[in-house]
């Protein structure tokens, strides 16, 4: 299987992290595939993803699975299936909510970045950019006040909200995410020093 994917992308390192914690990560090759909006990209968007994004799985038959979600969710059918997303009953649909909040995190962060890195100066929205760190704001305050319900075995939502802190403190190291936010503090600690993590740390380099 190859996992088109970039260094910098929280979005692919989900699945990265996924993949190691699920025991993959050793039939899987990375291949780094640039990606910006207005980048045309049109054989890849021709033969993986119409949409232009990463992360894709290209499976060995040529099929392409995207987006990270779903293949966080074919890794975990390899192996059994219900580790990463619970299978059925209350606890399925709590971490798929949960993972969502902290997707869409993710997704406002990447817009921000997009805003503030790509777009022409002299065609940025503030407005909008304060919309979208409020958003992100708002989720850091409710895992916050519900990061109780972090404890328990690894699973989707877990990799995804600490792929977004990882992905703030890799873009915006002063932001202070932090601040004010203890618990989700010593989660995120314990969380960011496992290996799955630590080897998927987000570099500002363009692979080989
Ligand atoms: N919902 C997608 C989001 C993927 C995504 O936005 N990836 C970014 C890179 S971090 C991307 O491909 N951006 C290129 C673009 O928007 O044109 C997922 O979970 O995989």
């Amino acid at each position: 299987m190859k996992l088109m994917y970039a260094p910098q992308s929280p979005f692919a390192r989900k699945v990265r992290v996924a993949a190691i914690e699920l025991g993959l990560a050793g039939e899987i090759e990375l291949v780094f595939q640039a990606v910006a909006p207005t980048k045309e990209n049109e054989d890849y968007a021709a033969k993986v993803n119409p949409l232009r994004k990463i992360p894709a799985l290209v499976l060995d038959d040529g099929r392409a699975i995207h987006d990270s979600t779903v293949i966080c969710e074919y890794l975990d059918d390899l192996t059994g299936g219900g580790r990463m997303i619970p299978v059925s009953g209350p606890d399925r649909w709590d971490v798929l909510t949960q993972h969502a909040l902290a997707q869409g995190m993710t997704e406002a962060a990447v817009l921000v970045r997009y805003e503030t890195w790509l777009r022409p100066e002299e065609r940025r929205w503030p407005d909008y950019v304060d919309d979208q760190w409020n958003r992100i704001e708002a989720g850091l305050d409710w895992f916050e006040a519900n990061a109780r319900g972090l404890e328990g075995p690894m699973n989707i939502t877990h990799i995804a909200l600490g792929c977004m802190l990882g992905y703030l403190d890799f873009r915006w190291p002063d932001a202070g995410w932090r601040d004010g936010r203890s618990r989700l503090t010593s989660w995120s600690t314990w969380l960011l020093r496992r290996n799955s993590f630590k080897q998927t740390v987000p570099e500002d380099v363009v692979p080989a």
